[in-house]
């Protein structure tokens, strides 16, 4: 089994994304298990074979502890953490090839308590896995909104410890003349310099550069796949990167 771990800022596109590599996986004569992490998620974008709301009620949690959206997302987690092992036996016996993972939109919460991070590793359990990190096209038209969500891709990294593919997401939102220009940092961190000098200054300016020169020695930390959930469009590309991790084992990562 394989698995998959979708993470990004909340409404960059995670569930309408596991939604759209599922259809396409089928579609591929693969098969696939969907599974729900959001406590708080109403109406997915799929049907999930395996759904924390099956263990833990969001709105009771708010309700009785009297937490707002943020903290009773932490207390759910914290309690479904409790069940990890339950739901992974949930997943196994599914028997699929893919099991695709809809985290939750607060990922700040999901990836800095130590619920989240808990979550991913009792529920992947020794098997192959990876994390889809979705950098949201809003973000990304700018040089500054591009450097600041590969760095937080860079710390999801480092708390899930898994590799990692950073994914652009929504790329049909964007004018040609910004894909091109997003595409081209991608592939040559030196034109995102470039660009990063010509918008910033001073202080920013400076921490820019710095913070480049980390991403480019971590290697690959510059680029973007870019697929729209919308369009069906870059999932081949997508599944050819996933294969490569996957084929190369436990100790493949991206940043290496
Ligand atoms: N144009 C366009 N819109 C998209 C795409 N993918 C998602 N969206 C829209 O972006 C919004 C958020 O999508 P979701 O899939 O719910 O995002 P999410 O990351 O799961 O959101 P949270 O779980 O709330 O953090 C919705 O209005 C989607 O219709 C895409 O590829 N293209
Ligand atoms: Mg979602």
């Amino acid at each position: 089994m394989f698995f998959a771990f979708l993470v990004g800022t909340a409404g960059s596109g995670k569930s309408h994304l596991t939604a759209a590599l599922e259809k396409w996986l089928v579609a591929a004569d693969l098969s696939v298990t969907v599974v729900n992490l959001d406590p708080g998620v109403e109406d997915p974008p799929y049907t999930s074979d395996v759904d924390i709301r099956e263990y833990v009620d969001y709105g009771e949690i708010m309700k009785k502890l009297g937490l707002g959206p943020n903290g009773a997302l932490v207390a759910s987690l914290d309690l479904a953490l409790g069940h990890i092992e339950q739901i992974r036996e949930e997943v196994l016996e599914t028997g699929r090839d893919y099991v695709l993972v809809d985290c939750p939109g607060q990922m700040e919460l999901f990836a800095y308590r130590n619920s989240g991070p808990l979550m991913v590793s009792g529920l992947r359990g020794t098997d192959n896995a990876l994390s889809l990190y979705l950098v949201d096209s809003n973000i990304a038209r700018t040089p500054a909104g591009y450097l600041s969500s590969l760095l937080l891709g860079v710390s999801i990294n480092i708390r899930f410890g898994l590799a990692q593919l950073n994914v652009l997401s929504k790329p049909d939102i964007l004018m040609e003349r910004e894909r091109e220009s997003i595409l081209t940092w991608s592939s040559d961190p030196y034109t995102l310099q470039e660009a990063l000098e010509a918008s910033s200054e001073g202080l920013v300016r400076e921490y820019s550069r710095s913070i480049l020169i980390m991403l480019e020695e971590l290697g690959g930390a510059t680029e973007v796949i870019p697929v729209s959930a919308k369009h069906m469009t870059g999932i081949d590309t997508l599944y050819a990167f996933m294969q490569r991790v996957f084929a190369g084992g436990e100790d493949y990562l991206t940043y290496e």
